[in-house]
């Protein structure tokens, strides 16, 4: 191996099958802009996210490098591996999944990293660079400093492809890693430590002014980990005016009022149930001018038919604004697969359906095909009389108008020549 000082690295993020009944969007990716901030400035990186562009597999690289977030990219990106390989190329494998599936990977990798790359990835460049790559660098419980998170590589993106219908999609960054809770469904606790890791504020707040993008979608597993942290963090962000959607925050009226001035427009709230619990967090984020996307997963073990028909009705009645039915997929290192892998529930490996649409365990009280069919009821009862387009466009409507007010408003392409399919989306978007 020849020893190289300037080298060439090629960040490629498979593509990955969407949910069968959500309108197809892609948010610009965030994983691997985040590891390439955590390489030396002195290597060129390019950036490939395959679900908006093809591979390029003639443009020239000395490390190939995948990172895939979601178990139901691996397979792919194992294929492309195995075709890199094939030409003689060096690959490795990094991300989330990488790091949930690592056994699997070694087959297709020249090496795999797992965990989180901040101040641990030059090693692996100077091992690269001397010909002793090795196949596993194993960081999973060496977690890096907050301090040394860098700002994420937007300039990789070719933001012209994260579009949807005229509208730019919103830029992704996170405040914090970690969680601290330990959720049936998830694995972040397994990869993140099971500790709330928050960044630097400071840090924090340059990061988000210097995105080129009046909306963002903030990735922080849950921000409801911490409420002097919120509310540190909700003042700090209120001069940018930026707007903002993310996953729950605490659930306090100060907590909720204080986001709300800070510019949060959207939650993304998980809902499994029609408590009172739910009801009351939809209400209190509705009060605050909040609107609330629900992440609905469908087919736990007190599910049946008739309970996923009340859970539509319930979310109709306390007018959720957009809802994302999922239905349940026991992902590797999540309680909820140690528990039916020990029922003998898991009905198959094949990863490329883990993708959170499909049926890959025996439910308790419905069938396979009862709870597919379920899952096609939930999304087409939901909406019925609106549709999935126009509810969130409805949403854009709330950021619009808020926009307008603070003088933040601009870039807004919404068009009628942008395929709007029907007379009642062409009238919101005369309405502008
Ligand atoms: C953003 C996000 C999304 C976005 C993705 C946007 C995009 N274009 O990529 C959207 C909203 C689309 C999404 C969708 C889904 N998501 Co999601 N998502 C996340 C989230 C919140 C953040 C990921 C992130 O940006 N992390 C921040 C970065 C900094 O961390 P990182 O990825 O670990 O990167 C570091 C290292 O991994 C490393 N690294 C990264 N790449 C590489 C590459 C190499 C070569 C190396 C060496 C290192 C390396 O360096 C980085 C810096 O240290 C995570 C949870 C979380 N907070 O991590 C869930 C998560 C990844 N999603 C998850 C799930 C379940 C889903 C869904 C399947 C279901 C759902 N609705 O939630 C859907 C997809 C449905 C479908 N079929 O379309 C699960 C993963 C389950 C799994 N095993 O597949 C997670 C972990 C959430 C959870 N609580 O369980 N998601
Ligand atoms: S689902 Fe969210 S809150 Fe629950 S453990 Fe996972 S990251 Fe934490």
């Amino acid at each position: 191996m020849t020893y190289f000082e300037i080298m060439n690295i090629k960040i490629i993020y498979p593509k990955w099958q969407k949910l069968l009944y959500e309108t197809e969007f892609n948010l610009p990716p965030h994983s691997p802009l985040c590891f390439a901030a955590a390489l030396d400035k002195t290597i060129n990186v390019s950036f490939c996210d395959e679900n908006v562009e093809q591979i390029d597999f003639s443009e020239d690289a000395d490390l190939v490098a995948i990172s895939a977030m979601l178990t139901c990219q691996m397979p792919r990106g194992w294929e492309i591996a195995d075709r890199y390989r094939q030409e003689g190329k060096t690959v490795i494998f990094g991300g989330i999944a990488t790091t949930l599936h690592g056994k699997e990977t070694l087959e297709h990798a020249d090496a795999i990293f797992l965990g989180e790359a901040e101040g641990r990835f030059h090693k692996v460049i100077d091992d690269f660079k001397q010909g002793r790559l090795k196949k596993v660098y194993d960081h999973r419980l060496d977690f890096p400093d907050t301090d040394c998170i860098g700002e994420a590589r937007r300039d990789l993106l070719k933001k012209e492809l994260y579009k949807f219908r005229g509208i730019q999609m919103l830029d992704l960054v996170h405040t914090a890693r970690g969680c601290k809770f330990d959720c049936f469904t998830c694995c972040t606790p397994y990869l993140g430590g099971g500790k709330f890791r928050p960044r630097p504020l400071d840090k924090v707040i340059s990061e988000m002014e210097n995105i080129d993008n009046n909306r963002m979608f903030i990735t922080d597993n849950s921000m409801a980990q911490d409420e002097e942290w919120q509310k540190k963090l909700f003042k700090a962000m209120v001069p940018l005016k930026k707007k903002w959607v993310s996953h729950p925050i605490s659930d306090s009226h100060e907590i909720t009022e204080l986001a709300a001035k800070a510019g949060c427009w959207f939650i993304y709230q998980g809902i499994v149930d029609t408590s009172d619990y739910i009801r009351n967090r939809i209400r209190r984020y509705k009060e605050n001018g909040i609107g609330v996307k629900g992440a609905v997963i469908i087919g736990l073990d007190n599910h049946d038919e008739d309970y996923i028909k009340r859970l539509v009705d319930f979310l109709l009645e306390v007018e959720l604004d957009v809802a994302e039915f999922t239905i349940l997929t026991p992902f590797l290192h999540t309680p909820i697969r140690a528990q039916l892998e020990k029922e003998g529930r898991i009905l198959h490996n094949d990863w490329s359906k883990y993708t959170a649409g499909n049926v890959v365990f025996k439910p308790a009280k419905m069938t396979v095909e009862s709870l597919e069919k379920m899952n096609e009821y939930a999304w087409k009862t939901f909406y019925k009389d609106c549709s999935k387009e126009l509810k969130m466009a409805k949403l854009y409507m709330q950021v619009f108008d808020r926009e307008k007010k603070d003088g933040t408003y601009k870039n807004v392409t919404l068009s009628p020549d942008r395929n709007w399919k029907n007379s009642e989306n062409r009238k919101l978007v005369s309405e502008q």
